[in-house]
């Protein structure tokens, strides 16, 4: 029973939905004075790429999976390849299926310990499909609940 408003930056363990809302993973970023972009995976793939090794999906329901090498965009990289400022503090991360969580700009540094917390499209060398997660924030040091791997990335919002 559920006695409180659902929160998609609070999620709350629970069984990972397997099936994407829809099919466009074009995602919208907010920048601090308001600004809005839209960015597709095809627009990271143009941008510098990072790789984190050695992760796990580590889901309380379903067990473990992995180690995967996941590669994308790191957040500076894509505030960089913006014009976004990197004076922000807290990005918010949602998906279309209103789960998400909050990156902070010490965690979003590529050589933070969590990290590198990635924009994800490519698993393995190969491209993530839309029911992979396609575009799926991955934090490699996130290894109790899952809950900050957010598939399906909407919208993030720089604050
Ligand atoms: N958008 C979205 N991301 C999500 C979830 C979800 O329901 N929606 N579930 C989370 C949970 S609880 C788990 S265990 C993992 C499951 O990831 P997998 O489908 O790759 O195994 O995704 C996480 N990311
Ligand atoms: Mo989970």
């Amino acid at each position: 029973m559920h006695d409180h408003q659902h929160d998609p930056l609070r999620p709350h363990a629970h069984d990972p939905n397997p099936e994407p809302p829809h099919n466009d993973p074009t995602f919208v970023v907010v920048a601090p004075d308001g600004r809005t972009f839209h960015v597709t995976p095809e627009m990271l793939r143009a941008w510098p790429a990072t790789t984190a090794e050695e992760c796990f999906i580590v889901s309380t329901g379903h067990g473990t999976s992995g180690p995967f090498a996941f590669t994308g965009c790191t957040l500076p990289t894509l505030c960089a390849a913006l014009g976004i400022s990197a004076s922000w503090r807290i990005a918010e991360i949602v998906s279309a299926d209103g789960f998400g969580t909050r990156i902070t700009a010490e965690e979003a540094a590529p050589d933070a310990p969590i990290g590198p917390v990635l924009l994800a499209y490519d698993r393995d060398g190969a491209p993530l499909s839309r029911r992979d997660g396609l575009v799926r924030l991955i934090v490699p040091g996130e290894r109790e609940d899952a809950l900050r791997q957010v598939k399906w990335v909407a919208r993030i919002r720089f604050l």
